[in-house]
């Protein structure tokens, strides 16, 4: 996976090109209104292909249950049609219980009964149907919640630590992510006409009004910042700390890590071009993550987002979409020409990157104190997915709890819930909540698991070639017993699995990756659990990509490859040296590009 750029602007026949199909469709919809307006009450279970284009900026996909795909080909009848819904929420953030319990009630109503928390801090319900939808999205805004954007070619939910500490810096940072998520949503009133009729609901988190703050050449009277065709491809940002990178910051378009001196929030180092999906098949694709660009003051995070997004506005690949990611604008360019554009829309000089790097992670589990006399709690929650199951009750344990406590939550990037704002006098309480629902508390959950991620893969994900959340407890039980084993139960490494090479659970920058790689089927006809590549070599704060240890592994075959690899770093690693960091080092001393063991 090549890191290096190239330094010259090699991707000028790409933009001869035509434009593709989902660019007409974008500019066709006149500000996302037409297609998806059209057909909401035409009777029909499902959205035609360019109405559920446009949907996704409205905040929803257009799924249907694989499990039962086949069957329901076979039988001549039509797919199970289903909605999911994204809700956006910048920086992981419920501000009220009213809004975890708005959500929780949608997904039992209108949803399958369960809710997802995902990898950049929001909530997902599957499962609705189309005449639900309507309902559905008024009661999330109604909750001063909203889906605008959570999905399309825009910014998307924008991520930053959510740890509610007051130590300065993190409520600092949360406010500038806030900043920008408002300043860059869609302003173009179709979402409201089209779900609220016409009513704007006084939401902090939606667009703001105001003028754009980098006037360029390209502003659209209606879209400043994104134009009728919107952006080439989504755009993605993260704010973090060099010492707690919960948001994965590399694996984002567009990254501020936090610059603090004297305990103070003065700046950011301003990261570009970080993203995850490939396509093996198709060497033009690849992983890569986010490269410094330079330096900026506080006050300036508007001026170089909306620079840097306005230039992906420009110059990305509008004919090809596997290549119309920010990354390979900037690897084609290369970061010094990039920079020169950037510097261009900005109208100024950008500082050179502070000597700022990670170093670290946090996951914000177990109990904290805020530092203002109040507490929080970070609850595991396996894969994101808020459920009942098994004497585990989680779905009914919060609602309870938020009916009880009535504080607010957070989301974090790690798929995990915050319960915020708690009174210290309630911890007792609270502890017997956990037992009473069967609630696992961090300590009571191991570390390879406590670590671990898979996205949704099926049955909803209409890309999904192999599972992964259905999947990954498995592979987390044999592990678990290896590990315990050979002495490693307490060793800190991620281990993140996905349905396909898209990447949603980041798994190329972990210290284990499993990406799902060919299909099977069970014998009733529902899928199979599949092949999967195995990615070794990463590193838990998320800036080191893996590499290729095994392709093609049966899924019954995973744990078994890994074990002898755990085994070797037992016996071989060097004082303090992480699983990641020693699969590194070995593939590098080795130049095998194999980890195989000796
Ligand atoms: Fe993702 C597409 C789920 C985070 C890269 N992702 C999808 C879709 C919508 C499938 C589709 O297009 O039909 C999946 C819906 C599955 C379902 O049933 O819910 C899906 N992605 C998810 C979530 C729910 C996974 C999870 O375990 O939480 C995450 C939702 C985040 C959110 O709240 O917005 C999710 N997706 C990511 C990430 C991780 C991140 O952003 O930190 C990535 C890798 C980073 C990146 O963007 O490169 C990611 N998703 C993709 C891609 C590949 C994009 C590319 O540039 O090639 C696709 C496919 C696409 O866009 O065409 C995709
Ligand atoms: Fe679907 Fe692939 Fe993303 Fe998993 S990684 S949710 S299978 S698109």
């Amino acid at each position: 996976m090549d890191q290096g750029m190239s330094d010259g602007r090699g991707d000028g026949a790409a933009k001869k090109k035509p434009p593709s199909k989902a660019e007409a469709v974008k500019v066709a919809s006149q500000y996302l209104r037409t297609f998806v307006a059209d057909e909401i009450g035409n009777g029909r279970a499902n959205f035609s292909e360019d109405a559920a284009a446009v949907l996704k900026f409205h905040g929803s996909y257009q799924q249907d249950d694989r499990d039962v795909r086949s069957v329901m080909k076979r039988e001549g009848r039509e797919k199970e049609y289903q909605l999911m819904v994204r809700v956006r929420m910048p920086g992981g953030k419920l501000a009220t219980a009213a809004q975890y319990l708005t959500v929780a009630n949608v997904a039992e109503t209108a949803g399958n009964g369960t809710l997802r928390i995902t990898t950049r801090q929001e909530f997902q319900i599957h499962g609705v149907v189309k005449a639900d939808l309507p309902a559905t999205i008024r009661a999330i805004n109604e909750s001063l919640l909203s889906t605008l954007a959570a999905c399309g070619d825009v910014e998307r939910n924008v991520l930053c630590c959510p740890a509610p500490l007051c130590d300065g810096i993190r409520t600092a940072m949360q406010a500038d992510a806030d900043r920008w998520a408002s300043h860059v949503a869609p302003r173009s009133s179709s979402y409201w006409d089209i779900w609220l009729d016409g009513e704007r609901i006084a939401n902090p988190l939606l667009p703001q009004a105001g003028p754009v703050r980098v006037p360029t050449a390209g502003d659209d009277p209606v879209e400043p910042i994104y134009g009728k065709a919107y952006l080439p491809r989504k755009f993605k940002t993260a704010f973090a700390l060099p010492e707690d990178n919960c948001t994965d910051i590399h694996a984002n378009d567009l990254g501020f890590l936090a610059v603090v001196e004297a305990g103070k929030l003065v700046g950011y180092n301003v990261l570009v071009g970080g993203g995850l999906g490939t396509t093996p098949s198709a060497q033009k694709t690849f992983p890569f993550l986010a490269v410094p660009l330079g330096s900026i003051d506080r006050a300036d995070v508007l001026d170089i987002a909306e620079a840097v997004i306005k230039v992906f506005r420009d110059f990305g690949n509008r004919s090809d979409r596997k290549r119309a990611r920010l990354k390979y604008l900037i690897h084609d360019w290369g970061v010094p020409a990039f920079r020169a554009k950037v510097e261009e829309y900005l109208g100024r000089p950008l500082a050179d990157p502070k000597p700022v790097c990670v170093t670290d992670v946090d996951d914000h589990l177990g109990w904290h104190e805020q530092g203002d006399g109040k507490l929080f709690l970070g609850i595991p929650v396996e894969n994101g997915r808020i459920k009942d199951s098994d004497g585990h009750r989680l779905f009914s344990g919060l609602k309870t709890f938020f009916e009880t406590y009535g504080t607010p939550a957070r989301l974090t990037c790690q798929q995990k819930i915050l319960l915020v704002d708690l009174d210290p006098a309630w911890k007792p309480k609270i502890e017997a909540w956990l037992l009473d629902y069967g609630i696992a508390a961090v300590e009571q959950v191991s570390t390879v698991r406590r670590w671990s991620m898979a996205c949704p893969a099926f049955p909803t994900c209409g890309l999904a070639v192999t599972e992964a959340e259905r999947a990954l407890p498995t592979i987390m039980d044999e592990l678990e017993v290896e590990l315990d084993r050979l002495g490693l139960g307490a060793e800190r490494f991620t281990v993140r699995m996905t349905g396909c090479p898209n990447g949603c659970a980041r798994p190329y920058n972990a210290d284990v990756g499993l990406v799902g790689r060919s299909a099977s089927r069970n014998p009733d006809g529902t899928p199979g659990p599949g092949t999967y590549t195995i990615f070794l070599g990463g590193r838990t704060t998320g800036d080191r990509l893996n590499v290729v240890f095994k392709d093609y592994v049966p899924f019954d075959r995973v744990v078994a490859e890994l074990v002898p690899v755990f085994a070797r770093f037992k016996g071989e690693r060097t004082v303090g040296e992480t699983f990641g960091d020693f699969c590194n080092r070995v593939e590098i001393e080795e130049h095998a590009g194999n980890l195989s063991p000796a």
